[in-house]
């Protein structure tokens, strides 16, 4: 089998989506997600000027060498454009070998480890009431984990939706700035789980993330405090690239953490993961050279005993849920993928055979990743320049979003 053309499908039914498509000189095509947000038109570049040239002509069933052309071979390595690039290469890659094969991708990771994903919702709102109101209503959806952020006098924050609507973090225009202050987040937080839990017992999974906004001993004390609470994690307390900092948290909290949405490689993870300090890595297969790379994260992961929770916000497409959904059948380590499910506009345009039910997703059994792009439907769509806020300390300092 060859590789015969490849083309990258940019559309925006809502928020924008970048789609690889693989054709081959067997009639099958494979598609892989390049989306990454408010960089969107950098990674189609990469993939039409940079790295269709170089794949047309070899045989897609070659995952690994084509793995290590893309990643060793352009000399520049790493980084979220190329990762995503190599992401979305690999993705359709195995969708192309599924199809060939009459198979589900997961069967070529090692077949199924369990019948069905657990997955987590996200309830947010303006006030802790209207937080609890949401909870109460994804617990009824038949979600049995549940992250739950809230708004609180003093600061803007992380994860809660601005009108009646879904949270969406991107914008369309230029990027937002919002105003962050660190002291009420710590002293409200505390207080939000401590209402979750009086209202919801003790069996429901809880969730909360951080987004990077704290230091190491912050975060630590946070963790601390959340402790009665019994969170399944607390998300990206700390910016990662001090890797380090972990052990800090880790030395003042048992609070579990997860890490790693914003990582594109083994290697942003290796010190956190062999000192054993972080419980979650976040990591997804679009933001990480797919298939190929992210089963290595997770086997190593496996090592140290921690589980995979992968990314699964709306900016990543259904491509790539039903990719991690495989993925989340077939690794041992799986412990939790996050649903923030699309519009009815993107499941349109991306229509998929996995399914939700009962607090659990499901891959389905169609050959490959049993996703299709409806090119007609999102050539109604054009792109729309968009971004993600931007955060300011109350005195005007920058600081991570
Ligand atoms: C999460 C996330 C996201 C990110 C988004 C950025 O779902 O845990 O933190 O919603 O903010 O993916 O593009
Ligand atoms: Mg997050």
């Amino acid at each position: 089998m060859k590789i015969t053309n490849a083309y990258v499908n940019i559309t925006s039914p809502g928020r924008n989506f970048v789609t690889l498509k693989i054709e081959t000189d067997e009639g099958i095509y494979g598609l892989g997600d390049g989306t990454l947000n408010g960089r969107e038109l950098a990674v189609a570049s990469y993939l039409t000027d940079h790295v269709i040239p170089c794949i047309v002509g070899r045989d897609p069933f070659q995952t690994e060498d084509i793995w290590q052309y893309l990643y060793r071979g352009p000399y520049w390595r790493r980084g979220p454009v190329t990762m995503a690039a190599i992401g979305a290469v690999d993705i359709a890659l195995w969708d192309i070998k599924g199809k060939a094969l009459n198979t589900p991708v997961y069967n070529l990771l090692g077949g199924k480890s369990r019948e069905g994903v657990l997955v987590y919702a996200h309830a947010n709102g303006k006030d802790i009431d209207h937080a609890l109101e949401d909870v109460a209503k994804h617990k009824e959806m038949g979600y049995k984990a549940i992250r739950v952020q809230s708004g609180f006098a003093g600061s803007s924050t992380y994860g809660v939706a601005k009108g009646p609507g879904r949270y969406e973090p991107a914008e369309r225009g230029l990027p937002p700035e919002q105003a962050w202050a660190t002291e009420p987040y710590l002293r409200h937080v505390p207080t939000l789980f401590a209402r979750v839990r009086e209202m919801f017992g003790e069996e429901l999974h809880l969730l909360h993330d951080c987004h990077h906004r704290l230091t190491p001993i912050e975060a630590g004390r946070l963790g601390k405090e959340l402790e009665p609470f019994h969170l399944l994690w607390m998300e990206d307390p700390t910016p990662a690239e001090l890797q380090e900092g972990f052990k800090v948290i880790r030395e003042h909290t048992t609070t579990p953490i997860a890490v790693g949405e914003v990582f594109n490689s083994i290697w942003d993870a290796h010190d956190l993961i062999r000192n054993q300090w972080i419980d979650y890595i976040r990591t997804t297969l679009v933001h990480a050279g797919g298939f190929t790379h992210l089963k290595k994260l997770a086997d190593f992961a496996e090592l140290y005993h921690v589980r995979t929770g992968c990314h699964g916000a709306t900016d990543l497409s259904p491509v790539c849920m039903a990719a991690a959904l495989h993925f989340d059948t077939a690794v041992h380590n799986f412990g939790i993928q996050e649903h923030m499910p699309h519009s009815d506009e993107t499941d349109a345009v991306f229509p998929h055979h996995y399914t939700f039910k009962d607090g659990q997703m499901f891959p389905g059994d169609a050959p490959g990743l049993g996703v299709d792009l409806d090119e007609e439907l999102a050539a109604k769509y054009p792109y729309q320049r968009a971004y993600l806020p931007v955060n300011r300390k109350l005195d005007g300092t920058l600081t991570d979003w």
